[in-house]
């Protein structure tokens, strides 16, 4: 049986549109540089870790890299075409340190800088808000052979890198996210070593991950000194974690599995330092942390951008990992093609847990999508119903969220493009619009038509709407057999 350790939520609402959400609510869709610009080479951009990561054998699924990826660096102008067309009034994507700076002691490159403002004054002309993430994971590779993230240096090198970036497009950029899913780059990249640059190390991973978020503390004043009217925030990767059995020690090991994927995170961006028990946990996997690091690192935000993918189901191990947890699969869940399960009411039971835990200012869904296996028909068409679906029943969960009194204020939908899925490769699209990697052909997919009848409010979206309400009800129906 599954126990969750966080709230329990009543049903799912079962009607969507537009107007059920505020009208100064946010409508978006994100990207990210490494995994859409290509133009690797292009205009004085030096290589960043995953270019060099992606030169290693074995460690992309289909061999490809970011190098061409969906040459958004040629294609920008199609592409805020697009975002324009749905109805959306929100783009996030990022910044491309390695386009800016080429070297330790390098002046920003000019041309790196023109491309991002171009990028920004396209997005204004068409009605879309620019929200600009610094980090998305393309460190340049010389500052990693000066010792990565690993090294206090990579931290002074960012707030560098976020001033000149800020005080070059803040007259026009008012939201800032510092970093996207901090836990991707400590963990993905330091511990498991599939992300870039490909270290395995426990500890390198915590020390790595304590450096990143020190970054996010002393960029944030640089940022306000840059731009008096900027919205600062930071988009964690959370998820919902239960106990895989009612045992104590899958409680406890759930809880504190919890502690490094959730609280690891919250509690010191909330002021409450790291959390004492899985400090005591981690023993000597413990960062290193200087005096007045917590204090840079509970700065005030002004929102809390929430990836929402998958919750965890944790059992107690001994020996399978550093705390000794492990995941366990859950049995007769629906997937997405990553095998991810797809449990909207987790996102609900996620953002109540937020709100009634750290209260911030507000929360964005600053990530929310799923990759499937589209084809494209012999009509040319991309059917992506399952996507369509899982948009719906995703914003389904938002609403109630809402309802619940959940202080969430906009969604931006991974992804707009079908892009470079890092170690996956280009074989897993993610993306509402389909792109031809060979000739870079974009064809936004039926969730794409879904997603701009659900912002202009059309007819068509109301009956999609119905056939996610219907699948809605026989997964609920599903998982209260396989509870029984
Ligand atoms: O593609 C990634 C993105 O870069 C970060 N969040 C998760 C997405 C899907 O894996």
């Amino acid at each position: 049986m599954r126990k969750n350790l966080l709230h329990a939520v009543p049903s799912l609402a079962t009607q969507l549109q537009r107007t059920d959400f505020n009208s100064d609510f946010l409508w978006g869709t994100a990207t990210s540089a490494y995994q859409i610009e290509g133009a690797a080479a292009t205009d004085g951009r030096v290589p960043s870790i995953w270019d060099s990561f992606c030169e290693q054998a074995g460690t992309i699924r289909d061999g490809s890299s970011g190098a061409v990826a969906s040459d958004h660096y040629h294609h920008w102008a199609e592409d805020l075409d697009i975002a324009q067309s749905l109805g959306s009034n929100a783009y996030r994507f990022s910044i491309s340190w390695p386009r800016i700076f080429s070297g330790p002691d390098s002046k920003p490159n000019p041309e790196g800088l023109a491309f991002y403002s171009r990028l920004v004054d396209g997005m204004l002309e068409r009605g879309l808000q620019p929200w600009a993430t610094l980090y998305h994971w393309d460190l340049p590779q010389y500052l990693q052979d000066q010792g990565g993230w690993a090294s206090r240096d990579t931290v002074h090198a960012f707030v560098e890198f976020a001033d000149v970036i800020t005080e070059h497009l803040g007259d026009r950029v008012k939201h800032w996210i510092t970093h996207n899913e901090p836990w991707c780059t400590a963990m993905l990249g330091h511990a498991d070593g599939i992300h870039a640059p490909g270290i395995k190390d426990f500890k390198t991973a915590i020390q790595v991950c304590h450096h990143v978020l020190l970054s996010h503390g002393l960029a944030t004043p640089v940022i306000r000194a840059n731009v008096a009217d900027a919205r600062i925030g930071l988009a964690l990767n959370l998820h919902p974690i239960s106990a895989a059995s009612d045992k104590p020690e899958d409680f406890a090991a759930a809880r504190l599995h919890d502690g490094l994927r959730n609280r690891w995170y919250l509690d010191p961006l909330y002021g409450r330092g790291y959390p004492q028990d899985v400090w005591q946990a981690l023993g000597d996997y413990a960062p290193v942390v200087y005096e007045g690091d917590l204090q840079a690192m509970a700065v005030s935000t002004d929102f809390l951008g929430v990836n929402f993918y998958f919750p965890e189901i944790i059992e107690h191990a001994p020996g399978a990992s550093p705390l000794n947890t492990r995941l366990v699969d859950a049995v007769g869940v629906e997937r997405t093609a990553f095998g991810w399960e797809i449990a909207p009411e987790g996102m609900t039971s996620l953002l109540k847990r937020i709100q009634d835990d750290y209260q911030p200012h507000a929360m964005y869904i600053t990530e929310n999508g799923a990759t499937y296996d589209d084809h494209v028909d012999n009509d040319g068409q991309i059917r992506d119903e399952l996507r369509r679906d899982y948009l719906i029943r995703h914003l389904l969960a938002v609403k109630e969220a809402i309802r619940l009194g959940c202080q969430v204020k906009g969604y931006f939908l991974w992804s707009l493009l079908d892009n470079f899925e890092w170690a996956e490769g280009c074989s897993r699209r993610f993306g509402i619009v389909y792109v031809d990697f060979i000739t870079q052909k974009r064809t936004p997919k039926l969730s794409a038509h879904w997603y701009r009848d659900f912002l202009l409010e059309t007819e068509k979206a109301k009956d999609a709407t119905t056939t996610a309400k219907a699948a809605t009800a026989a997964t609920q129906q599903s998982q209260e057999s396989s509870a029984a």
